[in-house]
């Protein structure tokens, strides 16, 4: 009886190693493809610039390969107990670094039944690296990068977004990586905040920066990074200037743009009623939603509103009828913000909101209820989960603690063990675009 092959691929750019090592394992029998689908491309490596099905169509015509099968995780174990392929064949490089633990799981499920691993040199390709930088550059502009956060929510049930406030924030934000239990984690997307934009430049969150420098914050994350940019744009100011702002906004490649139901001098919500606050009338706001919405020019776009009338302890009631009401303006997302430890709340307007409208993307800022897991979020309908302020949250003690001790010492040595190496954040920093 012939011998079943086994390789698992993700990308979109295949090569001449690609199709060599294809021929090798094809040798060594029946060859299948497990091409990592979408979401889990996009968690383990960058968004891909072709779809899946277009991937598989890429993989199939290729000689040797007999079909090409989905795997759904980075980790093999699923289709390796499916198929129980005779051999697994990868390239070397996987002995040390990122991809080891998913290597020796492979080891340990071929040894289940007898299976074995193949491994061939692997093919270090300067064509490959240029191709896949220019991929990822074409993530990076501004009618594609747009699309891409309504792409994620058609692709998976929870979107994360982490706070960014400047190039290198936003490298932070797009290049962290974790990988556990076999599965790849990174953020989504970004969310260029107001009270953390308004923080690094040592001003308060009361709409204090105008447009052009909060866009000036944007197109620096923008300049480093590929992810989508969800904007804070606090109350979105007067309606005849936020027909406008929008416009810039959705043209220079933003996913989506937030905007609070409050007035005037705006504070920041986590002060709740300890100031004072005054909500828009559900008029007003409605009629705001309309404007920006009529103003835009593509379908990519989201208009997302904000209600705050948890935050200023105006009840449930009031949540939720301003939120049937705002998505019949026009929006095409909420956001339900609460400053309560217990999320109860939060679930409560999930559930009601849920039960009407099944569709809407549903946005949450957990920075107060904060002990609930993405995965609770999703359970009860949410979409989007935001991590708002944490970056600024750590980066600002950290720095006051080694002012301080330079401070006590008169000599910078007892810090040092408080700094990384230059030579480690610079690794961060992309060479050429
Ligand atoms: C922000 O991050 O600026 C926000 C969220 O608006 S919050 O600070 O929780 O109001
Ligand atoms: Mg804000």
């Amino acid at each position: 009886m012939s011998k079943t092959v086994y390789m698992c691929f993700s990308t979109d750019v295949i090569h001449g190693g690609h199709t060599s090592i294809i021929q090798k394992a094809a040798e060594l029998g029946e060859l299948t493809i497990g091409l990592l689908t979408d979401e889990v491309v996009a968690s383990y490596k960058r968004y891909p610039v072709l779809r899946y099905e277009e991937r598989a169509k890429l993989f199939e015509s290729i000689k040797g390969v007999s079909r090409v099968v989905p795997q759904y995780t980075l980790s093999y174990a699923d289709n390796l107990r499916k198929f129980k392929p005779d051999y697994v064949v990868h390239g070397d490089d996987w002995k040390t670094g990122f991809q080891k633990p998913i290597r020796d799981e492979v080891i340990a499920v071929l040894n289940e039944y007898g299976g074995q691993l193949v491994e061939y040199p692997y093919t270090h390709r300067e064509e490959y690296e240029r191709l896949e930088r220019s991929q990822r550059a074409q993530l990076a502009i501004p009618d594609i990068r747009r699309g891409r956060l309504r792409e994620l929510l058609s692709m998976k049930p929870l979107v994360t977004a982490i706070e960014a406030h400047n190039g290198l924030t936003g490298l932070i934000a797009e290049k962290t990586k974790v990988l556990k239990d076999g599965k790849t984690h990174q953020f989504d997307a970004m969310w260029v905040s107001s009270l953390c934009d308004s923080t690094a430049k040592g001003k308060p969150d009361i709409e204090l920066l105008d447009m052009s420098t909060r866009l000036h914050t944007v197109d620096e994350i923008m300049d480093v990074t590929t992810k989508p940019i969800i904007l804070d744009a606090d109350t979105g100011g007067l309606i005849e200037h936020f027909v406008y702002n929008i416009k810039t906004i959705e043209r220079m490649g933003v996913s989506a743009v937030i905007i609070e139901d409050k007035t005037g001098l705006k504070k920041n919500s986590l002060f709740g009623n300890d100031v004072v606050q005054t909500q828009d009338s559900i008029e007003n706001f409605c009629a705001k939603l309309t404007a920006g919405k009529a103003a835009l020019k593509t379908k990519d776009f989201f208009l997302i509103a904000r209600i705050e009338s948890l935050i200023l302890d105006k009840g449930m009631d009031d949540a939720l009828k301003r939120a049937f009401a705002y998505v019949k303006a026009g929006a095409n997302g909420i956001m339900i913000h609460s400053r309560r430890k217990d999320p109860a709340e939060i679930f409560e307007f999930c559930a009601k909101f849920r039960a009407t409208e099944k569709c809407v993307p549903l946005v949450v800022v957990p920075t107060t209820f904060n002990s609930v897991t993405e995965d609770e979020f999703a359970r009860r309908g949410v979409n989007i989960v935001i991590y708002a302020n944490q970056l600024t949250r750590s980066a600002f003690p950290a720095m006051k603690k080694v002012a301080e001790t330079i401070l006590t010492h008169r000599c910078a040595i007892e810090a040092d063990e408080m700094c990384m190496p230059f030579k480690e954040i610079i690794a961060l920093i992309p060479e050429d675009y």
